[in-house]
């Protein structure tokens, strides 16, 4: 045996970053697991997870920074060094900084535990502009949650599944969509008696699941809510507590939903009168102890910002925040009575201008729009974007439309991605630089909020196997050649982590022993009788001052969703349990998983099409067609046709998903600027294909 070692780290197969425990062998990864200290995952990972050992050791990545060497798009590269990429993207720097200022620097990435490090480095570019993937994911659902609690829903929410009397997802696939603790959680809440309801527009493997499965019709779970929340507030079925003291608005809320019978849901949704009477009195039971999970499809249409209020108003009546079994407000270090990490950007001036959507519409709550980045680069108003970093983010394949957004961004002198994968973004680019893989380097500690908010820590397993580069040398680098080192003044990522805890009274070998730092020795609730939310008012605020002040309504008439024309769908899309998104289609593992997606399909309406289960279908949208194998099924809504999100790539060194089945993204012509008038969230979902047999 050679020497062998184990280090705890996090995962980066998914967003989710689950806490891993990694075993090496002469510098090799032999062994990857769930982190065995980290409760609610205890030892467990999912295949994605797994399949970070065939991501390891895949050629197919790229290995050197890589420069255009011809068209934007044409696939033609030329190898280089590390100093010949930076000193070709610092050069592009300069000319924009000395034409157009710092602030026509722009970066977007996925947001997350690590955000200090991208941010910091703009800061010392002078640009405000950072943006990242929210509004093509849960945007509005945050506006809405924001609107009423004054929380941000993803970062200040957390979910106590575990001790739940009944959960209600909406096209909150868990079981595949997977969070891996969040599974956990459910799984135990439901072992423990907690009932489980689920609305989706087809019978996913959470609906295999549920005690209550409800299809709907797509784009009308705003009216669902409507009348469950007259048949609450009707049939007194709420916490009259909680909502006396801590909710404004109710007597406004209640003449709105009086016309919204659930007689009249049925007609709009699909879903028997007597179900919609049924569920409301069945959760109700359970009150304070159900979970309305606001999921994040509700919040892909162009009403999802009012539907999306309505499933958290749910909440608020049942009285279940900060509760055993509820809605948990989620603490960090100074509710623990300890010092938040110290920011890389501390020290650093603050850029002389806004970011380049302050002066945009669609932000009640807040800038960071990554849509209106695309809207001031095609526009150059309010400020002309030359420069644009995609980092650990891929637009090309996660915003709609591909070729409307190649035109946009043919208007940048600059774009960089920094991927550990050759990504549809990079693919357009003008310089790949590869970062090392979450194996092979270590990131800036991260703050993990919740009942027991921790400090979280990635740390290298193993040498970079290519000539790769973690992401703090990557923006240090760009920032010492820039002519600012003395705002990143750093050698070594433990230069790094030293000045982060600086004032923490944590060091850093106190995450040997289990990868993380705990802040709290008790999980730590607010006493129920002296909460204090985020509002003007500190109440929930049912009509809310803030939308007011923007010019929103707080209550909004439902407006039914367009029906689709004979012979054409709408699309939908999601997850498989098997893909993240549009990075891991090529991964050897996961491939053979799932080589390619299908389209789902109602059978009456293939039968109508004279398409048989297995038949090929062209799938068509605007000019745009291509061919992909039918999954002909009763559990799909008639209205509607699904494919699972992330397939169809356009790279030909990725030679086992080049190609293979079809990209939603692709389908979505012209909704790269149709957002959500509030939230501003992306509306993928008001898209329509024709679908014929091939
Ligand atoms: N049509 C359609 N559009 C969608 C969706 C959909 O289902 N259908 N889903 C939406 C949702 S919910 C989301 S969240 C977004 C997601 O969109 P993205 O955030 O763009 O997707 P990801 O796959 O998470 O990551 C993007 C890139 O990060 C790279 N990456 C992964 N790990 C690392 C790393 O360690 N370092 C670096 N530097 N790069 C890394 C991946 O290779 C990938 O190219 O897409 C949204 N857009
Ligand atoms: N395996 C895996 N897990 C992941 C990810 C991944 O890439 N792979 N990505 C993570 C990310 S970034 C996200 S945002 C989450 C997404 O998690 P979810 O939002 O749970 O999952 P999706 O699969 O995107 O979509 C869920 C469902 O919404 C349904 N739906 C469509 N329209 C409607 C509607 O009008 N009403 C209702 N009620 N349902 C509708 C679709 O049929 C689909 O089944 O998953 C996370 N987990
Ligand atoms: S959910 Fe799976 S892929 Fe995502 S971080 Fe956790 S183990 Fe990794
Ligand atoms: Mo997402």
């Amino acid at each position: 045996m050679g020497e062998t070692s184990s280090v705890y780290s996090m995962c980066g197969m998914c967003a989710v970053r689950c806490s891993i425990r990694v075993e090496t062998e002469d510098g090799a990864v032999k062994w990857i697991e769930g982190n065995p200290h980290e409760p609610g995952l205890e030892g467990s990972l999912c295949a994605k997870g797994s399949a970070g050992l065939a991501f390891e050791y895949d050629a197919e990545r790229p290995q050197f920074p890589m420069i255009r060497d011809g068209e934007r798009g044409s696939g033609k590269w030329k190898r280089a060094t590390w100093d010949e990429a930076l000193e070709y993207i610092t050069g592009k720097l300069k000319e924009v900084a000395a034409k157009h200022g710092g602030r026509a620097i722009a970066l977007s990435d996925r947001s997350g535990p690590f955000t200090d490090l991208t941010t910091s480095f703009l800061k010392a570019l002078g640009s405000a502009n950072y943006f990242n993937h929210d509004d093509t994911c849960g945007k509005n659902v945050d506006m809405a949650c924001r609107s009423l609690f004054g929380f941000n829903s993803r970062a200040e929410l957390a979910y106590d599944f575990a001790n739940a009397g009944h959960i209600v997802l909406y096209g909150r696939n868990v079981f595949e969509s997977l969070q891996v603790k969040e599974v956990n959680n459910i799984l135990d809440g439901m072992e423990r008696g907690a009932k489980l309801t689920y609305i989706d527009t087809r019978a996913t493997v959470t609906a295999s699941k549920a005690d209550r499965f409800l299809m709907i019709r797509p784009g009308t779970d705003y009216a669902l809510n409507l009348a469950l929340i007259r048949t609450v507030l009707q049939e007194r079925l709420y916490d009259p507590d909680f909502v006396n003291k801590y909710v404004s608005g109710i007597t406004e809320l209640e003449n709105f939903v009086a016309p919204y019978t659930p007689e009249w849901a049925e007609q709009e949704t699909g879903i028997p009168a007597q179900e919609i009477v049924s569920l409301a009195r069945d959760f109700s039971s359970a009150k304070p102890k159900v979970i309305f999970h606001p999921g994040w499809m509700l919040a892909r249409y162009v009403d999802s910002f009012y539907a999306s209020r309505t499933l958290y108003i749910l909440n608020a009546l049942m009285g279940n925040i900060e509760t055993k079994g509820g809605m948990i407000i989620a603490k960090g270090p100074s509710d623990a009575g300890r010092k938040p990490l110290q920011s890389l950007g501390a020290k650093i001036p603050e850029p002389k201008d806004k970011i380049a959507d302050a002066a945009m519409k669609n932000k009640p709550f807040g800038t960071g729009h990554v849509v209106n980045l695309y809207k001031a680069i095609k526009t150059g108003e309010p400020y002309p974007i030359k420069a644009y970093f995609a980092y650990r983010y891929d637009p090309i394949a996660s915003l709609p439309d591909p070729e409307a957004q190649k035109k946009v961004l043919a208007g940048l002198d600059l774009l960089v991605s920094i991927d550990v994968n050759y990504s549809q973004t990079g693919w357009f680019a003008d310089v790949i630089l590869p970062e090392a893989t979450y194996l092979e380097r270590s990131n800036i500690i991260g703050t993990a909020k919740g009942q027991k908010p921790s400090f979280v820590m990635r740390r290298q397993a193993v040498p970079p196997r290519y000539d790769s580069k973690p992401a703090w040398e990557i923006f240090t680098s760009i920032v010492h050649r820039m002519g600012a080192g003395e705002y990143f003044p750093y050698k070594s990522i433990e230069d790094i982590w030293n000045y982060q805890l600086e004032n923490t009274g944590v060091k850093i070998e106190d995450f040997s022993a289990k990868g993380s730092v705990g802040l709290a020795k008790a999980a730590i609730l607010q006493d129920r009788n002296a909460l204090k939310f985020k509002t003007p008012s500190g109440k929930i605020e049912l009509v809310s001052e803030d939308l007011a002040k923007a010019g929103f309504p707080s209550f909004k008439a439902y407006t039914p969703p367009k029906k689709p024309d004979k012979g054409s769908f709408r699309l939908l899309f999601g997850r498989s349990a098997v893909h993240t998104h549009a990075q891991s289609q090529n991964n050897i593992y996961l491939n053979e998983l799932m080589p390619e997606n299908a389209l789902w399909i109602n059978d009456a309406e293939a039968q109508a099409l004279g398409v048989k289960d297995g038949d090929t279908v062209e799938v068509s949208s605007g000019g745009y067609r291509g061919k992909i194998k039918a999954k002909v099924t009763p559990h799909i809504h008639p209205e509607a046709v699904f494919m699972v999100h992330g397939f169809g790539s356009d790279i030909p060194l990725k030679t086992r998903s080049y190609q293979k089945g079809l990209s939603d993204t692709k389908f979505e012509i012209g909704l790269l600027e149709t957002v959500d008038p509030v939230g501003g969230g992306v509306a993928y979902l008001e898209c329509f294909v024709s679908v014929a047999k091939a």
